[in-house]
């Protein structure tokens, strides 16, 4: 995931390496479209994303936004098992 924090001004700074995972682990094919919202109350966006694994199963995976743009990781925030949603 790359972030682009904003500028007062409306405008992007450069993009950073605000998350990963190693290769073969994450695909973008599994993947729903990623919504923003501030899921914490914070104050600051926060992203969360849909993720449908080989086996059937479903999570919500959230990635809680840091002062400086990033994020801690994904938070396993929902689930459901195989053949339930
Ligand atoms: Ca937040």
């Amino acid at each position: 995931m790359f972030t682009m924090t904003a500028e007062p001004d409306g405008g992007f700074n450069d993009d950073f390496a605000s998350w990963q995972t190693p290769n073969g682990t994450w695909w973008a094919d599994n993947t729903g479209a990623a919504v923003a919202g501030d899921v914490d109350g914070d104050g600051r966006e926060d992203v969360a994303i849909m993720y449908n694994y080989a086996d059937g199963a479903t999570r919500a995976m959230t990635f809680k936004s840091r002062p400086d743009g990033g994020t801690d990781g994904e938070f396993r925030s929902w689930g459901a098992p195989p053949g339930t949603w």
